[in-house]
This record gives structure tokens, C-alpha cells and sequence, in this order.
């Protein structure tokens, strides 16, 4: 049976605004994805493919990073987790006969939404240099031609190898063996664009990059902070732990600048009670806080804190810190509490938008707890100031010991499915010496040591003509990038640009002067190699490395694996023609690995401290955690030894009158670039993506009223206007000043250069705009 597309890109005409829902999930969220499923698999093929979702032997659901509990249901299900699955398990295909029928040009035109409904990709594709069509090559055509010009380029460093998360380990780890076999660091990633800024503050002040948490100490929390995450879209799953941890008496604050409906109100679909009762209220407190005003909080609760430790009739004085593990195992507080006595409460004010009572109260609550976790995503690290943010959330967590005692640790919630796994596997532009060191010693070859470009510094290369090729390993990079006139630009100047990937997107469309399109496996379905049918393996959120396994028959014959695609690629580039190995390239067995990936397996085990007897290991169904220090023990490999107290200054986003500041988030029908439908039914939009949303009071003091279409113009230092045309005005409760629109539609909103400090991550959540009417 195979699926039908529609013909039309998202029809803007027929956006509708409704009201804004409370609840989360419950039927109507069941309902809309067996209706996606049903139309991109069919009924039979659904069936099969939702029942294998996140269980033991089946495949590790690609809609987010949130850990599998011990207890699964028959169908762990999660709307959007089925989503993502219907997204690449669908019927509808794209064979080399579509792109006889479309140009390039004419695929432009169409939105992300069209593209990706075409289906999947099923052969590999050439786009000739002058070339209207993409042709159809063989595998071995497409390689040499992606061999040749890596080979042609005068220094390696002009090649750049993106990666997206959802790249298992066993790819991860031989695609960063085989760039740095080429001699280059230039491996930006996703995760550039998404938790950077959480590695960079947990690396320096705790010693690891990774959150501390484990889904028991979710359910032990006593109180859970959820800043900058909408988990009711983006990590539907995490709704039934928080559930979990209310039920056992946690208290839930959420701080948002949006009432996000998954934080108000879950309406679990594994139960009765949630599919027809009234669900469980989650948060108990919501702060509506202003864009970037984090830090001020986290400032203002470290603050109070402070004062009550010292407040002579405090019923807490001198018990508000634990002053054991501080003194044990911190540094640093002396100056950071300077750094509390500087700060004023009315600058904290301002900064937040909330009131000093509110900020108090939270402090209160902190006070209560015995154990307490910070959950975050995006809406903390995608502003300038969000390394330092970050610190500040952590210097809270240590003021009251709270890392490492079950309960409580810090939990930023990764995005893709395997963006910590890959990360783990090497794919950084800037590894630590000892993992070249190891790397090195397992393939006998001098990995470079030199730091490649990031995400950021990679189109910088492109734009300023240091670059000549691209490979993506999975992703959608013209789209998910900011900029994007400058990206489509840079990229157009490049010899090649080629993309390993499932599904058709607008990479495919923006190129160099001439293109690949590589199809690959996607995790639902059977990778079979010579020694048989292969598992991969995946790191989630909290630090847990398990094997996928798919089962479905693959969307093509002709597609091959992502390992298949590296070691024949690395073959072409570093082997003789006797089968030697060429001087200075790593000594590995390309063809062996590929035709068995436990081979691969035992280099990770030999190169990456955690996985010794990783075969073994993940034989054990759900796998096993990787070692963490902070979390295990309390041991914190920064160069002190010891956690890290920092002085922050307080930063916040200033906003010139007349402006508002965007935050550029995800509507419940999408994942990143990949648009599944037209609706936001949370938010009450529907038919359409076009919406920015901006505060009644904002709206009055601009003369503009709700349903004005206007173009959203962004101000940056460089004086240019970056413009995105054709928004429909919605009045919706967001903090004055701050409005928000959908990503990717506004990415050419964020300036290139407008990035945070230390981490270099694009700052999507605050963009300088201003509103203009059309006509
Ligand atoms: N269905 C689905 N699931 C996904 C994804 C998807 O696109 N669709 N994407 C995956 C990926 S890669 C990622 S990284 C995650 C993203 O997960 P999220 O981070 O939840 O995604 P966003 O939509 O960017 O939402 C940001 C949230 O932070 C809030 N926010 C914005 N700015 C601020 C701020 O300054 N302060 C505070 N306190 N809050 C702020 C927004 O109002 C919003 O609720 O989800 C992953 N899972
Ligand atoms: N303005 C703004 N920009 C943002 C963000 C934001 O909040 N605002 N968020 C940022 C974040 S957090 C992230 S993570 C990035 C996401 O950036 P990316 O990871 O680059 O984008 P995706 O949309 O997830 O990539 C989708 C494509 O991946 C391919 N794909 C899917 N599955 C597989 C697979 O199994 N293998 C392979 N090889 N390919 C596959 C498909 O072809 C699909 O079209 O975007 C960032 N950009
Ligand atoms: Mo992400």
C-alpha cells in the first residue's frame, strides 16, 4: 500500500486561532497520531512499527532523548514519539522518476512541510554541476565521486562533516575516525545549536558535560524546577516521571515565559484515569518569566538563600547550606556570595518580570526540599548569556549539596535521540587530548590535534570561501542553521555538498555547484550485513547506552546503512589498491567492521573510557549507565577536584523601545525542520505556521490589533534587516516585550554572529525584532 502526498504547501489562507489548551495528551492526543500513523503506514504496518517503540528487543524511539523506564507498557506511547516513527516508517516514496519530474528549482519553491511529506528517499542521486534534475547513480559512482573531491582539496580543513543526533554510536564513532583519518577536526553538530552551552557551564564547574540524574531520582525529587523545556511537546514521556514524582509528593515549578500545556495539566493515555478522567495537575507554581531572565532568577533564589543562612531569626539561619559538602567538595563560594551582596533585588526584578515575592517563595520552597533537580532545555542555553546562566543554576544546586544524593542533580534534557551518545563517540570539534590520545594508540595513526569549526565557524569557512565540501551525516543544515540567507549563500559556493539521509529536505535543494544525495537506513528497519542482521546502540538523556534493533523491511534495496556508507567512503579514501592501508591513514578493517558492527564495538571499548566489554553489556535488556562522576561518587575531575562555585555577572537581554525579543521555538506538529502538520494544538493554532505571538499590552502600545499580518524585521549591530514576511499577529499570554514564532520558518531571523559567549551556540530564543504591518 503506499501513502499519497499532498500536492500543496502549507495553505497560510485557511490559519485558524483558537483557544489555548490547559491539558496535555489525553485522547485527542491519541487520536491525532494513530490518524498520522494510519495515513503514513497504513494500518498493519503501524501496528507492527508502534509495538516495537522503546521496548527491549525492539528500536530505540527516535522522537526525543528522555531514558526508557524499567517498567515499559505494551506500546510506550508518547504522541509524538508515534509521530516520528510514522515520519520515517511511512510508504510514500521518493524514486529517482520524482526528481525526473521536479527540477531543483521548482523544489525550492516548495515548503519543508511538502518536502518531507514526499516520502522516502530510495536511491542515490547526482546533481551535476549546471544540472536542473538530480540523476540516478550507483552507490559506487556516488562514493568516488565524494572520494575524489575530498581528495582534490589542497588541506583537509576545507572539508566539513556535519553530524545530526539520531546517528547510532557504531556511525558516530567511525565517521569521526574517518574525518580525523583525513586530517581535520571540522566536525560541527547539532548539539552546537542545542546543549552546548549546558556542556560548556556543567564541564567547567562539575567536571562532566552530562546531566547528573537518573529517572529514580525524578521519581525521589522533592522539588523539580522545569526552566526553558516544554516537555508536553518535545519530551512527552518525561510527563509520566514528573507525574510519577507528584505522586510521590514532589512539588513541580515550572518557569516559562508561555504556559506550555504539558506543564499545567497531563492526562496520561496509559491510563484510564488520564485518558478520561481529569489528569494530573503537574506544576504547582508557574513563573511567567522575560526571555533570558533566568540568570536573575537563579541569582535572586542563590540570594535568598544567602539572607535566610543569615537572617538572625530565621528558623533556618545556618542551616540553609550544606555546609559538609560544601567544604568537602567546593571551591569558590566566597566569591560567588560577594557576587549575591552586589546584586539587587530590583535589578532581579526587572530582569525576570516577577515579582521579589514570587522569587521568595521559590527560595522557600528550595529551602524545604531535601532534594532538588533543575530540568532544562532549549530556553536556557540559546541566548548569549546562557554559559553563565547555567553556572548560576549549578552554584544553587551546590549552595544545598544537591549533586550526587538521590534526588536531586542538575537534568538538561537532550534533544535527538543519540546528540549525548554521538558527543561521546567523538563527534566535537574540540576532544579532549585524551580521547586523540586513545584514538590514536587503538588505529596506530596522529589524529589531528588542532580544534575544527563549529557549527557557527563552519559557515563563517563557507562564506568566506575556506571551504570547498560538505558532507551531513543525517540533519537538515540550510534549515536548521541561522542565518539563513548568509547559510544558503555560503553553501552555494561550495564544489559539492552531499547529505547521507532518509527523507527529502531543502540541504538537498540549497547546494554547492553540485550535489549527492546518499539515502540511508532509518532505526525502524532490519540492517542486514554479512555476519547478519545488526543492533546499533544509543546513549539517552541520563547517561544510559542500550542497543536498537529494527525490523521493518527497508524503505529501498538500494539503501545502505550509515556504517556502510563511512567504510566504504573511508575504503575509497585510504586504502590501496591491494587493500593495503595508505601512509599516515588509521589502520582499521573497513569491510570487516561494516559486515559486523560488534567490530566496531571493540575499538569503542578500547578507545572510550565506560564501554569495556560493551558487547557483553548491552546483551543485558535496557543496557547500562555510563560512569559519572559528580552523580556516583561526588567525585568532580575539574582541574581543582572539586565542584566549582563561579561569580557571575548579571546579564540580561535589553530590548530598545518599540522592539519586542523573539524566541524562535517548536509547535506540537514537528520535529526540528521536519513538519508533520499544520496545527499547534496546544497553543490553539491550526492550518498554519505563520504566527507570531505577542502580548496583548505590546500590541496596544504598537496600534497593531490581534490578526494583523505583518513581517517580523530583526535588528542586529551589523544594520542589516533580516526580514521574515507574512506573520499573523496572535494576542497570547507571554510576558510584555517577549513574543515567539516557529523555527525553522524564522531562522533567518538570527543573525550568524549573534551566538552565545563560550559555547558559540546561535541565540534562537532572543532575537531583537520589530513588527510592520503589510501593505
Ligand atoms: N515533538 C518534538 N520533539 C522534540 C523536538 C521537536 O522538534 N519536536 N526537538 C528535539 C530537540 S533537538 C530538542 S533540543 C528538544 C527541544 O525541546 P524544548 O527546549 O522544549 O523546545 P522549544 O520548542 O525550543 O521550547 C523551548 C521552551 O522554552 C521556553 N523558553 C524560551 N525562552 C526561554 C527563556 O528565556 N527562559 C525560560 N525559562 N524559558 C524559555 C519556551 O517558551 C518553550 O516552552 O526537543 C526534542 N524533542
Ligand atoms: N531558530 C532556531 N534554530 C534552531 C533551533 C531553535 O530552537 N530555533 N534548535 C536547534 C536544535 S536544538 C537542533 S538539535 C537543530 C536540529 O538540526 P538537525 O538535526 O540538522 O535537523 P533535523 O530537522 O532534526 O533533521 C532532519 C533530517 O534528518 C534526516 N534524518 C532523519 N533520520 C535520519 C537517520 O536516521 N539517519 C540519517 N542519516 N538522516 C536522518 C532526514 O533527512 C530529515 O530531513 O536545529 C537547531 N536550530
Ligand atoms: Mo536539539
Amino acid at each position: 500500500m503506499v501513502g499519497k502526498a499532498p500536492h500543496e504547501n502549507i495553505d497560510e489562507q485557511k490559519l485558524s486561532v483558537g483557544s489555548v489548551k490547559k491539558k496535555a495528551v489525553g485522547i485527542p492526543g491519541v487520536v491525532h497520531s494513530l490518524d498520522i500513523s494510519f495515513k503514513q503506514m497504513g494500518p498493519f504496518r503501524a501496528a507492527r512499527a508502534l509495538l516495537q517503540v522503546n521496548q527491549k528487543d525492539g528500536f530505540d524511539c527516535m522522537g526525543c532523548a528522555w531514558p526508557e523506564s524499567d517498567k515499559r507498557h505494551k506500546a510506550e506511547f508518547c504522541e509524538n514519539g508515534a509521530k516520528a516513527v510514522a515520519e520515517e516508517a511511512t510508504n510514500r516514496r521518493v524514486p529517482p522518476s520524482f526528481f525526473a519530474e521536479h527540477s531543483v528549482s521548482e523544489l525550492r519553491e516548495w515548503d519543508d512541510f511538502r518536502l518531507g511529506q514526499q516520502g522516502r528517499l530510495t536511491d542515490p542521486m547526482y546533481l551535476a554541476e549546471g544540472s536542473e534534475h538530480y540523476v540516478p547513480v550507483s552507490w559506487e559512482r556516488a562514493l568516488g565521486i565524494l572520494a575524489d573531491e575530498l581528495k582534490a582539496l589542497k588541506d583537509p580543513n576545507e572539508a566539513i562533516f556535519y553530524t545530526s543526533g539520531r546517528t547510532s554510536n557504531e556511525a558516530a564513532f567511525l565517521y569521526q575516525l574517518m574525518v580525523r583519518g583525513l586530517g581535520t577536526n571540522n566536525l560541527p553538530d547539532c548539539s552546537n545549536m542545542c546543549h552546548e552551552s549546558s556542556g560548556s557551564a556543567l564541564t567547567e564547574t562539575i567536571g562532566i558535560g552530562k546531566g547528573s540524574v537518573s529517572l529514580e531520582d525524578i521519581y525521589q525529587s522533592e522539588l523539580i524546577l522545569i526552566a526553558g523545556q516544554n516537555p508536553g511537546t518535545n519530551h512527552p514521556r518525561m510527563l509520566t516521571a514528573l507525574e510519577k514524582a507528584k505522586q510521590n509528593g514532589a512539588v513541580i515549578v515550572a518557569v516559562n515565559p508561555l504556559p506550555e500545556a504539558g506543564l499545567m495539566n497531563f492526562k496520561n493515555p496509559q491510563t484510564i484515569r488520564g485518558l478520561v478522567g481529569g489528569g494530573t495537575d503537574l506544576a504547582d507554581d508557574f513563573l511567567q518569566i522575560k526571555l533570558g531572565g533566568d540568570q536573575a532568577l537563579f541569582q535572586g533564589l542563590g540570594k535568598f538563600l544567602l539572607e535566610e543562612q543569615r537572617r538572625p531569626g530565621s528558623p533556618h539561619a545556618g542551616r540553609v547550606f550544606d555546609t559538609a559538602f560544601i567544604d568537602s567538595h567546593t571551591t569558590g563560594l566566597g566569591e560567588y556570595l560577594e557576587q549575591l551582596e552586589h546584586v539587587s533585588w530590583a535589578e532581579i526584578v526587572t530582569a525576570t518580570g516577577l515579582t521579589e515575592a514570587q522569587i521568595r517563595a521559590t527560595g522557600a520552597r528550595l529551602i524545604m526540599s531535601k532534594a532538588t533537580v533543575v530540568c532544562w532545555a532549549m530556553g536556557l542555553t540559546q541566548h548569549k548569556h546562557s554559559v553563565a546562566m547555567l553556572r548560576d543554576v549549578v552554584n544553587v544546586l551546590l549552595l544545598q549539596g544537591n549533586i550526587g544524593k538521590p534526588g536531586a542533580g542538575v537534568c538538561p534534557v537532550r534533544g535527538h535521540s543519540n546528540v549525548q551518545g554521538d558527543r561521546t563517540m567523538g563527534i566535537f570539534e574540540r576532544m579532549p587530548d585524551a580521547f586523540h590520545d586513545a584514538l590514536d594508540a587503538e588505529f596506530a595513526f596522529s589524529s589531528p590535534r588542532p580544534h575544527g569549526f563549529d557549527t557557527v565557524a563552519a559557515i563563517e569557512a563557507m562564506r568566506d570561501g575556506l571551504a570547498g565540501v560538505f558532507l551531513g551525516m543525517g540533519g537538515n543544515f540550510v534549515r536548521a542553521t541561522p542565518d539563513s540567507s548568509v547559510t544558503e549563500a555560503a553553501l552555494n559556493k561550495l564544489s559539492l555538498t552531499a547529505q547521507i539521509s532518509t527523507k527529502l529536505n531543502k540541504s538537498h535543494l540549497i547546494t554547492g555547484r553540485s550535489a549527492l544525495i546518499l539515502p540511508t537506513l532509518g532505526r525502524t528497519e532490519r540492517d542486514a550485513q554479512t555476519s547478519g542482521d545488526q543492533r546499533v546502540t544509543v546513549e539517552d538523556s541520563m547517561s544510559a547506552v542500550h542497543a536498537s534493533r529494527g525490523r521493518l523491511a527497508p524503505a529501498s534495496d538500494n539503501l545502505l546503512s550509515e556504517v556502510a556508507i563511512v567504510c566504504r567512503l573511508a575504503q575509497l579514501l585510504f586504502e590501496t589498491d591491494d587493500g593495503g592501508t595508505r601512509p599516515g591513514a588509521p589502520l582499521a578493517d573497513w569491510a570487516a567492521m561494516a559486515g559486523d558492527y560488534s567490530l566496531i564495538r571493540s575499538h569503542i571499548a578500547a578507545v572510550v573510557p565506560g564501554f569495556e566489554d560493551f558487547e557483553a553489556k548491552i546483551d543485558v535488556p535496557g543496557g547500562f549507565v555510563l560512569p559519572h562522576g559528580p552523580r556516583d561518587s561526588r567525585s568532580f575531575s575539574t582541574h581543582s577536584g572539586l565542584a566549582h562555585f563561579t561569580a557571575n555577572e548579571l546579564e540580561y537581554p535589553r530590548v530598545p523601545e518599540g522592539r519586542l525579543l523573539l524566541q524562535t521555538l517548536r509547535s506540537h506538529d514537528q520535529y526540528n525542520t521536519t513538519i508533520y502538520g499544520k496545527d499547534d494544538r496546544y497553543r490553539g493554532i491550526k492550518n498554519g505556521r505563520r504566527v507570531v505571538f505577542v502580548n496583548q499590552q505590546d500590541l496596544d502600545s504598537f496600534g497593531i490589533a490581534d490578526g494583523t499580518m505583518v513581517d517580523l524585521v530583526s535588528e542586529w549591530k551589523d544594520g542589516v534587516d533580516r526580514r521574515a514576511p507574512n506573520f499573523r499577529v496572535v494576542a497570547y499570554s507571554t510576558p510584555v516585550g517577549c513574543a515567539a514564532a516557529y523555527y525553522p520558518e524564522t531562522n533567518v531571523l538570527v543573525p550568524l554572529d549573534s551566538k552565545a559567549d563560550v559555547s558559540g551556540t546561535p541565540t534562537s530564543k532572543s532575537v531583537v525584532i520589530r513588527l510592520e504591518p503589510v501593505g
